[in-house]
Parts: C-alpha cells; sequence; structure tokens
C-alpha cells in the first residue's frame, strides 16, 4: 500500500468520534474494524450478524447517526467492530460525516469494511474512490447480492477486486449469505496491497501535484497526503484550517495562491471519482435492467398535492390499522379499566374507602392506561415498520419537508404532531422516528401544544357554550395562534438553545421494497421495549400522583390539596380574567386534560362528585352533564364574562403538557433540564396567552 510515510494516525482526543455516550476504544478487541460506506447501503445489517446487536435497520438513509460498537469472534480472535454514520464521502459537513472521519483519520482500524450497495453499485462506489486514499487494509463489501440478482445484476466481485486492489466480496447480509468470506477477507487484508486510485493528476491538472509536494515537503502529520491535497483542492475548510495552521507563512502563502488557482475543486474533485468509478465498471456484468428509475408510483407520491393528500390518508389510515391491530393485546388494559370503574370499586370502596381509591383510581387506572398505550404503541410502530421498510417513509419526509422545514422541523416531524392529536404522549413518542438529535428535541418540545382528543373535547364544548356562532372563528384563531406558536418556540430553540446550521432534507429516496419483516418487528420490539422502561412506569407513577393530589386529605376534589394550592395561588388567576373556578380547572386540566369538563361540572355544582378519579369523572359526570344540557346552564349563568371564557379557552389550550405527556418527555430524553424547560416554558404561555386572550376578549365584547 502506498502509505504516506508522515501519516500516522492517533487520536488527537477532541475528535468527534470521542464525543458521545460510548468512548471509542471501550471495548477491546484484538482486530478493529469500522464499517463505513454511503446511507442505506446495508452496514447496520451487517453489524447486527456479525455482533448479534439490534441496530436500527431500515429502507431510509441516515439512520445510524453515531457510531455503534460491538464484537465477534473472529478465527479465535476478537473483533471490535464499528457501526459508523453512512456518509456520501469524508467531508466534514455534517455531524455524521465528521464523526466517520474522524474515526477513519485518527483510530486507525486495523481494517477498514466500505459496504457499497450491488443493486446500486455505481452510484454507491462514490465512497470508496475516497477511503482508497488511505493507508489503511480495505475490504470492500458488495452487500444486498440478492437485490441486484432480482434486478438482474450479476455481480463480479472477482473483477473488481482486480481492478480495485481492493479484497472484494459479494454478499447478502439480510440472509447471511458471504459471511464466512466477509471474515476470510478481513483476516487476509494485506497492509501493503497497492490499490488503484482516481487520477487526481489528469483530473485537477499540474497543481494536485504541487500541492501533494507542499504536504511532503512540510512534512505534514495527521493526515495521509494524497487524501489531504484532494480535501484541500475540494476547499474542505477543516482540512485549509488545520493545514494552514501547521505551516510557517511561505507555504502557507504558496498553498493560498495554489488553492486559489483551482477553480471549482469539489466538481473536478467530483468528476475524478465518476471517472475511476466508469473505469472500474466497464465491460463487466452490470446489465441496463439495473439501472435506477423513477418508480410508476412516485409520480403520484411525489406530486405536491396529490401526494399530500395521499399521504395523510395512509397516515390517518394508518393509525386506525395500529389501532385495530393491536386491540387484542389493549385488552388487558381495557378489563383492568373496567375493573377498576365497576364492580371492584364497588366491592372495595365500602370496606376502606382510601385503599378502594388507591387500589381503583389511583394504581389500576394508570397500568390500564399504560398498557393501552404500551399496544398502541406497538401498533403504531409497526405500521411506522412497514412505512420505513418500504421506503414510503423517506417519500413523506421528502413531501412534508417543505412545509415543516418552514417552521425549523423535519419531514417527518408530521408524524409525531398527527400523532399528538390522538394523545400527546403518543406524539412524544412518535418522534423517535426523527434521526436528528436535534430536530428530534425540537419537536419533542412543540408536539405538546398539538391539542389531544380530550382537550378538542374540551374547547369544543366550552367555545359552543360561550360563543355560540362564534366558535368557529374562535378555534381557527387558536389554530393559527398554535402554528405561530410552533414556528416561534421553534425559531427560539434552534436560535438560543439548540444552535446549529438550518439544513434542509437533502436526501436520495430509496428504492421501494417489500418490507423486511425481520427489521420491521425488531423496529416493534426496540420501541415497546423502550416504552415498557421509559414510558409505562413514569406514566403508571403519573397517574397515582395525580390520584394523590386530588384525594388527600378530604377525599374529593373540592377538599384536596390541589384545591388548596389553586386557592392559595388565585390572584395569579386574575392576570387572566379567571376566577378561582376556572383557574382551579385550569390547574387541573395539567393533571389530566380528560379530567377537565368532569371538574368542571363538580366545581360550578352541575355534578356532584361521589368519587374523586379524574377520568372516572371526565368519562361519566361530563358526558352526564353535557348531555343532560345542565353543565352548560350551569356554566353560562356562573357569571363568567365572554373576555374570561375566552382566557381561559387560549389558557388551556396552551397549558402545560398533561402529567403523563411530562412524564414521557423525560423517559425519552432522561433529562431534567429539558422536562422542567419544558414546564416552565409552558407555564409562562399558560400565562402569556391567557392575559392576551382576556385583553383582546376585553376589547372585542
Ligand atoms: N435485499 C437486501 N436488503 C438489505 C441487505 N442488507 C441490508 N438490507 C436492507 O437495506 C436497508 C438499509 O440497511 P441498513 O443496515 O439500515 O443500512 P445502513 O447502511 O446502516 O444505513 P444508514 O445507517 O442509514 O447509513 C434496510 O431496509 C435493510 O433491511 C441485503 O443484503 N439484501
Ligand atoms: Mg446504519
Amino acid at each position: 500500500m502506498k502509505a504516506s510515510s508522515q501519516y500516522t494516525g492517533g487520536c488527537p482526543g477532541n475528535c468527534s468520534c470521542c464525543e458521545g455516550k460510548t468512548n471509542i476504544g471501550s471495548i477491546k478487541g484484538d482486530l478493529t474494524i469500522a464499517l463505513v460506506g454511503q446511507p442505506n447501503t446495508g452496514k447496520s445489517t451487517i453489524f447486527n450478524m456479525l455482533t448479534g446487536a439490534s441496530q436500527h435497520v431500515g429502507n431510509w438513509p441516515g439512520k445510524t447517526i453515531e457510531k455503534k460498537e460491538g464484537i465477534f469472534t473472529l478465527d479465535g480472535k476478537i473483533g471490535h467492530v464499528v457501526d459508523l454514520p453512512g456518509t456520501y464521502s469524508l467531508t466534514a459537513n455534517s455531524q455524521e460525516e465528521t464523526i466517520a472521519r474522524d474515526f477513519i483519520l485518527h483510530h486507525t482500524p486495523d481494517v477498514v469494511v466500505i459496504v457499497v450497495d450491488a443493486s446500486q453499485l455505481e452510484r454507491t462506489l462514490y465512497m470508496v474512490a475516497e477511503v482508497v486514499l488511505f493507508p489503511v487494509p480495505l475490504v470492500i463489501v458488495l452487500n444486498k447480492k440478492d437485490a441486484a440478482e432480482k434486478k438482474g445484476i450479476t455481480i463480479d466481485a472477482k473483477k473488481l477486486e482486480e481492478r480495485t486492489g481492493v479484497k472484494t466480496v459479494a454478499m447478502s447480509a439480510l440472509t447471511g449469505e458471504g459471511k464466512d468470506e466477509l471474515m476470510e477477507a478481513i483476516l487476509s487484508t494485506d497492509s501493503d496491497a497497492e490499490y488503484c486510485k482516481p487520477d487526481l493528476n489528469k483530473s485537477f491538472g499540474p497543481v494536485y501535484k504541487e500541492v501533494l509536494e507542499l504536504l511532503r515537503e512540510n512534512k505534514i502529520s495527521g493526515y495521509p497526503v494524497e487524501w489531504a491535497a484532494l480535501k484541500l483542492l475540494e476547499e474542505d475548510k477543516a482540512v485549509v484550517a488545520d493545514i494552514k495552521n501547521v505551516l510557517d507563512a511561505k507555504a502557507r502563502h504558496r498553498l493560498g495562491v495554489m488553492l486559489k488557482a483551482c477553480k471549482r475543486g469539489t466538481i473536478t474533485g467530483a468528476d475524478a471519482r465518476f471517472t475511476w468509478i466508469k473505469r472500474l465498471t466497464e465491460n463487466s456484468q452490470i446489465s441496463e435492467k439495473g439501472r435506477v428509475k423513477q418508480h410508476r408510483f412516485d409520480r403520484l407520491a411525489l406530486h405536491p398535492l396529490g401526494g399530500t393528500v395521499i399521504s395523510l390518508v395512509i397516515l390517518v389510515l394508518g393509525i386506525i390499522a395500529a389501532y385495530i391491530i393491536m386491540l387484542p393485546l389493549m385488552i388487558p388494559g381495557y378489563i383492568l379499566f373496567l375493573l377498576a370503574a365497576g364492580t371492584l370499586r364497588d366491592v372495595l370502596i365500602p370496606v376502606s374507602p382510601l385503599l378502594g381509591s388507591m387500589f381503583c383510581d389511583g394504581i389500576l387506572y394508570g397500568v390500564s392506561a399504560g398498557l393501552v398505550m404500551l399496544g398502541f404503541i406497538g401498533g403504531v410502530f409497526f405500521i411506522l415498520g412497514i412505512m420505513e421498510s418500504s421506503g414510503y417513509l423517506a417519500r413523506l419526509a421528502y413531501l412534508f419537508d417543505p412545509y415543516m422545514n418552514r417552521a425549523g422541523l423535519h419531514g417527518k416531524s408530521v408524524i409525531p404532531l398527527l400523532m399528538g392529536l390522538v394523545c400527546n404522549i403518543f406524539g412524544v413518542m412518535g418522534t423517535r422516528v426523527i434521526d436528528s438529535s436535534r430536530q428530534r428535541l425540537v419537536t419533542l418540545v412543540v408536539t405538546p401544544v398539538i391539542p389531544c382528543k380530550a382537550l378538542l373535547l374540551v374547547i369544543g364544548f366550552i367555545t359552543a357554550i360561550f360563543f355560540g356562532h362564534l366558535a368557529v372563528p374562535i378555534f381557527l384563531s387558536l389554530i393559527v395562534v398554535m402554528i405561530a406558536y410552533i414556528i416561534m418556540t421553534s425559531f427560539f430553540l434552534r436560535k438560543y438553545i439548540l444552535p446549529g446550521e438550518q439544513t434542509g432534507l437533502i436526501m436520495e429516496l430509496p428504492p421501494y421494497q417489500k418490507p423486511i419483516w425481520k427489521d420491521v418487528f425488531m423496529y416493534v420490539y426496540t420501541k415497546v421495549k423502550s416504552f415498557w422502561y421509559r414510558g409505562f412506569w413514569f406514566i403508571t407513577i403519573a397517574f397515582f400522583l395525580t390520584w394523590a393530589a386530588v384525594y388527600f386529605p378530604g377525599g374529593s376534589i373540592e377538599n384536596s390539596y390541589l384545591a388548596a394550592f389553586g386557592h392559595t395561588i388565585e390572584p395569579l388567576g386574575r392576570i387572566m380574567g379567571l376566577d378561582w373556578r376556572l383557574f382551579i380547572v385550569l390547574i387541573i386540566s395539567f393533571f389530566s386534560k380528560e379530567a377537565t369538563l368532569g371538574v368542571m361540572a363538580v366545581i360550578f355544582g352541575a355534578a356532584v362528585s361521589d368519587t374523586v378519579n379524574v377520568n372516572f369523572i371526565s368519562i361519566d359526570m361530563a358526558i352526564w352533564a353535557v348531555v343532560n344540557g345542565d353543565f352548560g346552564a350551569y356554566l353560562a349563568s356562573a357569571g363568567i364574562t365572554p373576555a374570561s371564557a375566552l382566557a381561559f379557552i387560549y389558557a388551556v389550550f396552551f397549558s402545560l403538557p398533561c402529567t403523563g405527556t411530562l412524564a414521557i418527555i423525560y423517559g425519552e430524553t432522561r433529562s431534567y433540564k429539558w422536562t422542567a424547560g419544558v414546564l416552565c416554558y409552558s407555564v409562562v404561555m399558560t400565562f402569556l396567552m391567557g392575559s392576551l386572550a382576556y385583553q383582546a376578549g376585553r376589547l372585542i365584547f
């Protein structure tokens, strides 16, 4: 191998591949193997095949965003394998590219396995053209052999090996075919092998040689010189800055002149790579049939209007299907709910009101809600898994990205936002489909403002009672303010809390394929498992605490600590023009949106609470009171001004996420800081929206 004499690698200790939860090198092995390649070529599938791990695999480019380490045995040796994010090049434009590049540069793995998609050979060889410039033992994996063969492409790994000088194996990571050959190739890599490289001399002309000489004369270390010369000519900012830093003034000036003379370096670099690929694949058995064509369905699926309508229909049907599919698994939850609401409560409460209420209202309700959610989450991720594996999810993100991007969100943010309409807990969980942690956090913070079905019921009912025919314009005004809220919150977060470059979705659309069931079930399993550990128990505990707050000390909402607290801070409610009754209802809505109407019925005297359970009140009494028509009459005659009613509607719409949602926010972020941040922000917003609406109401009515 023609290695740079100066380049020795070695980690400077401050590279991006050292950041994150797991430190590289935390797993010791006899041989360190890095898996690199373009997105969606099957690196994580190979990683899982080798290590038995369950890394996220799906038909969508850009799933792996952090390095992942694992071990496997290899002819008696311990192989330490690192799954790196998929990248198109080793220019540090994004966090993922920086991680992959830093790892290869600074951790000098013993073998770099570069994964190529055999069914899209020419396109995915692009990355290989850059990696061959590194003085590391290489193996090329022509993965997805099965998919290539289905397309009529015959893969000739030997021919590619002869032409590149790099050990090459054809395999299907999905079936495990070619695994032994891969192991063999890893073990037999030759550190003195000579690779065929892109002819950069020819593409760039004399300037390439001049830059190369300057680097050699100045004994540049830390970078392989050929690669560094290419990156300098391609104006890679990090490499230019690093190298200029170590050069003396004269050399720096010389380099500056050379780089200035090289125009359109990025295009020339890309051209050199494609020429190299053409040379390699010429006269090899790659049939025309194998070229990527636009799928017929995409003409409709990607149409700005038709595609959006189709995707909304698919999403809504998907959510309904998820519910139906998982119904049998949700039944235990419903049974517990019925037990808590029915016979068991009738039997236990007369024996001991405290224990009966605690068991039925505090524990069983929480567990039943958790079980129902567990089932639903399994169903939703099953549908999402199918959408991802088939390649449709990528289209969906592409379609919605222009809208979402305007709000600083990701194309995939549409999924959690829609799920939030059912329940904000699902919405927050649904942010998991977003791979970028920054955009995921932004979506996670704005999702709770989406009104869940329980809140929609409250808003619909109250606006109708107080505003009659004006209910529709008021509802529409809420939607407009909600969109402005999402845009502003996202802007604020991106500008001050999570700074970083705003990037649009630049993504190649993966080919459609039949869902790979193994991937889909693994996806569902990992999501459900994580909900069980992170969500289920938090929600159950949140329900229990809610029960305790409304039960103690008096055994009823009116005599609870929560009501006493509401009375104490009542003056705050006046800022929004709310009297103590509306203010307490607002506070209780935080504990459970479902409870809001029921608690209103109790507090305004439309119903008498013989139970303290917030869910029970909402389902039973609120509906009873609404159906009887008394509730509206009580509210209408309760002396609430239209301005106060408007303030209440706005405050409750933009109020704090319910305790369950807050619990899941903690579960998903594992950060007290973020959970408390969301809480404080919502408190401020509740008061702000309530007060502004009150003042606006006073002017209007
Ligand atoms: N037909 C076929 N599909 C495969 C094979 N290997 C992987 N896939 C599928 O290719 C898609 C991408 O696989 P991943 O392992 O997630 O790809 P990756 O390179 O890790 O992707 P990123 O992390 O996004 O860079 C998934 O749908 C896999 O099931 C294979 O050998 N044959
Ligand atoms: Mg991956």
